[in-house]
This record gives C-alpha cells, structure tokens and sequence, in this order.
C-alpha cells in the first residue's frame, strides 16, 4: 500500500495573511510530497510495505532513520495541515477550554508556554499539545520528524495540535522571525479540529 499525498483542505492562499500562499504551495506540494515519495522508498519492497502509518511510527526506533524523518514527516504533516483554518482563530470552547484552562491557567497563559516551546525549539522541529497517559495535557516539542506518538520519544504522548516550525514553514515571509510566525499561527487555528481529537475522534 503506497502512501499518499493528501489534498489540503483550503486553498493555498486561505490562510493569508497570517501564512502566505508561496509558502503553502511549497511546503504541501513539495516538502510534504517528499516525505511521501521517500517514506514510500524506504518500505518498497520490505514487510514494512503493509503496515499503516500509525503502526511505523508507534515502533520507529525498530526501523530506519528513513522511515523515521519521512513517516513522521508524512504523519506530521498530514495532521497539521487539517489544524488550520481561514477565518479561524477563535478560542476553544467547553471541554477543551476547561482542559486547557485547568493545565495551564488560562488560554493566555497557555499561548505563552506553547509559544515557548516553539520559539525555544533549537533548530527544526514541532511544538505540540498532547493528551497524556493520565488524561491530562500537556506541551512537548520534537526534533526534526519526531513527535509525541513515537515510541522514542522523550514525552509520549496523544497529539491534539501541533506546529511546524522549521525555517521552510515561515522563512518566506518572516525570515528568521519564529516568533511573529508563531504570534500568526493563533489566528489560524482550527479549534474544531483540536476539540474533534481531545475527544478521540
Ligand atoms: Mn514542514
């Protein structure tokens, strides 16, 4: 079973201004393509070639630093991309927000250690927040690929919402200025979409 790239569920320029067209057409159409295209290298041909995305990432440390950056890179990807909206940027509601609320103070406060966690992030990487083992939440941050469902990963964890913050997620537009992108980013938030996986769908 080859791994696919999914459609992007607006247009390129929807989220604009807060991400700007350019910078979408290249990360779906080629950065995102190419995770596809070498995670499907990387399990051509193996008993790899079967198994969901899901499945290769749960038990990654067993397998290639190929499946590794391109599976993450593909499941990564895939999930950020349904957490954004045009006109979007509200805040969560109900069970989310009390969620939030209850972890982290307030929804002020929890923009400001997420944002954090993004900005403090050496490198290229994601900012996460994640259900964990106990029900709660909490905010994590990966390097490279990784993120929290990876059995190597340092806080494992459920992801409800995660950010890219590699350079080719913003350098077009905001050069080497992460936090603006980040400050950006609350305007396009999907709390829909969050609130769909706190509750496990
Ligand atoms: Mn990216």
């Amino acid at each position: 079973m080859a791994f696919t790239l999914p459609e992007l569920p607006y247009a390129f320029d929807a989220l604009e201004p807060h991400i700007d067209a350019r910078t979408m057409e290249i990360h779906h159409g080629k950065h995102h393509a190419a995770y596809v295209n070498n995670l499907n290298a990387a399990v051509q041909g193996t008993a790899l070639e079967s198994q969901s995305l899901e499945d290769l990432i749960a038990h990654v440390s067993q397998h290639t630093p190929a499946i590794r950056n391109n599976g993450g890179g593909h499941w990564n990807h895939s999930f950020f991309w349904e957490l954004l909206a045009p006109n979007a940027g509200a805040e969560p509601e109900g069970a989310l927000a009390d969620a939030i609320n209850q972890a982290f103070g307030s929804f002020s406060d929890f923009k400001t250690q997420f944002g954090q966690a993004a900005t403090t992030r050496f490198g290229s990487g994601w900012a996460w927040l994640n259900v964990g083992a106990d029900g709660k939440l909490f905010i994590s941050s990966t390097p490279n690929q990784d993120n929290p469902l990876m059995d190597l990963a340092e806080h494992k964890g459920r992801p409800i919402l995660g950010l890219d913050v590699w350079e080719h997620a913003y350098y077009l537009h905001y050069q080497n200025r992460r936090p603006d992108y980040i400050t950006a980013f609350w305007n396009v938030v999907n709390w829909n979409k969050v609130a769909e996986h706190f509750a496990g769908k």
